[in-house]
């Protein structure tokens, strides 16, 4: 199955955390890591204090159901010492499942597409970088989406 990770971080000299976690990925005997974006730069959502955050997205292949790479994005977050506090706090590290194949999930644990991210430029563009043809289930073509957003929130770095 190919899916799309977003990576972001802001503390803890973030882009050696987004490094590490997509090394982490591509460690996994499940998963490949296909591709992955440029980094990008941009201010906390909702000009929430704190240092700015680097962004990227990765292409991945994998033998994982959606569940189970959930658990390993958690794991990974997990060894690079996220630690869970406010809704949207700073944080070493954060992986969400874009996208899982053309699946749409809904359950307790999983939304798939991921329902604000899929909104945001810090994860539009860098999507777009890596896959500009790409069509999100539920959500059309992305170029359509990537129309409605500023991408001026984001500096590719
Ligand atoms: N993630 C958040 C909250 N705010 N802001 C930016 N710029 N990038 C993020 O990845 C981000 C955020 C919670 O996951
Ligand atoms: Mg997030
Ligand atoms: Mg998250």
């Amino acid at each position: 199955m190919l899916a799309y990770i977003g990576l972001g971080s802001n503390l803890k000299d973030p882009k050696a955390q987004i490094k590490r976690a997509l090394d982490s990925l591509n460690d996994n005997n499940e998963t490949e890591l296909i591709n992955a974006s440029s980094y990008y730069e941009s201010k906390p959502l909702l000009d929430i204090p704190g240092p700015n955050y680097i962004n990227a997205v990765c292409k991945i292949e994998t033998k994982l159901s959606a569940i189970s790479l959930l658990n390993l994005c958690q794991e990974i977050e997990d060894n690079q010492q996220r630690v869970r506090e406010l809704k949207w706090g700073s944080r070493t590290i954060d992986l969400d499942i874009l996208l899982y194949g053309e699946q749409v999930i809904s359950n307790k644990r999983l939304s798939i597409p991921h329902p604000e991210a899929i909104h945001r430029a810090f994860v539009l563009v860098p999507l777009f970088e890596i896959e500009p043809k790409i069509k999100m289930p539920l959500l059309g073509p992305i170029i359509s989406l990537l129309d409605r957003i500023n991408k001026l929130d984001v500096k590719k770095l």
